[in-house]
């Protein structure tokens, strides 16, 4: 965390000293002794470390009953996936190894040994994987292999075809995505843990893939577009340029920011669907690994939403705030609220030059209704500022779409305001948060028991 970052939003070391020290961490995912378990499974959890930052933790964290299960799921696919990944493997063999993938799950020494990607270790390792996925109950197998089937299948359409339209780009986030919300709530169900309603749900599971996985292609534009991977429809980027690449020119700065506003509110129209699918979990533990990775990405999006940085590098939300939402998103209404400030973050810069603002105005309206009524039905509006009662006309913005912005920007002010008061009070509890830590290092033992 650079100085400066801690200076400017100090509540962001208030957030990191509670995650780190005083059980922050520990309360959203606790702990898990994996040298109980048997080695191959410890390998097993070792690579799920090495190949995932943000699903490792929350993955370990998922109740005794579906954690080895979705370990599994997640390597299983993230082998696929390198294979999908890997330019340096020719379509003649990647079709044939992405069609049939799912079969080396039954094969005890099928491994592959050729992929350069950062991830190539998990094919190397795959005998152990698949041997510990062949010890997984029936239920757990089955979802697992239908999903690896339909997902290598579905990047081999797009192999040969290019994400053209809106349409191509849903279909293709469906086959990388989509389809392990789908296999994850069929887990959740075979489990014990959740309803089975919760797996027929297939349209919700699909947008809380969805949403994570546009989320994650609106930000990697320079890493993607560098490696020669494109995954931005050409139907919406060839509206602001004649080639992909061109976004990359200073003297295309609007006319890229445009058209990734233009995505982003495309991708804002799965809001809806994953309020609705965070609201029906029963389990806790279920609950945090569904709903951390979305808090992510709304607060992803937010932050690049009118934000040239985009094409210069990797706009990332910073490691404070992140510890913060992550102890934050533990309950639908604390989630519901992240949600809330995130799209009021994003809502208070929309300009009315932007091409989509009428659009994605009324994304943001819907969004914060939602929000509003969701925390209703809990009865706990309080903490919701009200929603803007408009309706928004299609095309250009009049009087009340200025009006709606103008009273989008003052309450998203009034947060700010907010938050300006409080570096001193972050300050204040910083210094307490560390002298506690160190006082309570040395303080004897005895007196620390009667404090
Ligand atoms: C609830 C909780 C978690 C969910 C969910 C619902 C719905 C979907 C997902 C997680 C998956 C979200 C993926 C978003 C990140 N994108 C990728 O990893 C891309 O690869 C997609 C294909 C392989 C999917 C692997 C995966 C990821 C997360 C899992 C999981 C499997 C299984 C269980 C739990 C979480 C991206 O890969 C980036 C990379 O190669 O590093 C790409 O290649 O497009
Ligand atoms: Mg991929």
């Amino acid at each position: 965390m650079s100085f400066v970052q801690a200076l400017v939003h100090p509540e962001d070391l208030v957030a990191l000293v509670k995650f780190k020290f005083l059980g922050g961490a520990e309360s959203v995912t606790p702990r898990v002794n994996l040298s109980t378990l048997d080695k191959p499974l410890q390998v097993c959890y070792q690579l799920l470390k090495r190949t995932s930052r943000s699903f490792a933790v929350v993955i370990q964290a998922l109740d005794e009953e579906l954690r080895d299960a979705v370990c599994l799921f997640y390597l299983v696919l993230r082998a696929l996936d390198t294979v999908e990944d890997d330019m340096t493997i020719t379509s003649a063999e990647k079709i044939p190894l992405l069609k049939k993938f799912h079969e080396f799950l039954d094969d005890p020494t099928w491994s592959y040994s050729k992929s350069s990607c950062k991830d190539g270790v998990v094919l190397e390792r795959f005998p152990v994987i698949s041997n510990e996925y062949r010890r997984l109950k029936p239920a757990f197998r089955d979802v697992i292999k239908d999903i690896t089937a339909r997902m290598g299948a579905g990047f081999c359409i797009y192999l040969e075809k290019e994400v053209s339209t809106l349409a191509d780009w849903d279909e293709y986030c469906h086959f990388a995505a989509g389809l392990v919300g789908v296999g994850l709530s069929q887990l959740f169900a075979a489990s014990g843990l959740e309803d089975v309603s919760v797996a027929t749900s297939t349209e919700l599971s699909n947008s809380m893939g969805l949403f994570l996985q546009k989320t994650n292609i609106i930000r990697d534009y320079l890493e993607d577009v560098n490696d020669n991977r494109h995954f931005w429809p050409r139907e919406v980027w060839s509206q602001y340029a004649p080639n992909i690449g061109d976004f990359r020119k200073r003297e295309m700065s609007a006319p890229a920011v445009a058209c990734l506003n233009h995505l982003i509110t495309n991708a804002l129209s799965h809001v809806p669907d994953v309020i609705a699918y965070l609201s029906q979990l029963k389990n806790q533990s279920i609950f945090n690994f569904c709903a951390i990775p979305q808090v992510m990405a709304i607060a992803t999006l937010a932050r690049c939403y009118n934000n040239h940085n985009v094409f210069t590098g990797v706009v990332k939300i910073r490691k404070g705030e992140a510890c913060s939402m992550m102890m934050e998103s533990t309950n639908m209404e604390k989630t519901v609220e992240i949600f809330n400030e995130r799209i009021l973050e994003l809502g208070g810069k929309i300009t009315v030059t932007d091409p989509s603002a009428s659009i994605t105005l009324s994304s943001v309206q819907n969004a914060l209704v939602l929000c509003h009524s969701s925390l209703q039905q809990k009865g706990t509006e309080a903490s919701v500022k009200p929603t803007l009662k408009i309706q928004l006309p299609a095309v250009r913005l009049d009087h009340e779409d200025r009006v709606g912005l103008y009273r989008l920007r003052s309450s998203r002010k009034e947060s700010r305001r907010s938050l300006l008061l409080s570096p001193l009070l972050s300050w204040t509890v910083c210094l307490l948060a560390v002298t506690y830590q160190y006082w309570g290092l040395y303080l004897p033992v005895q007196l620390k028991d009667s404090l």
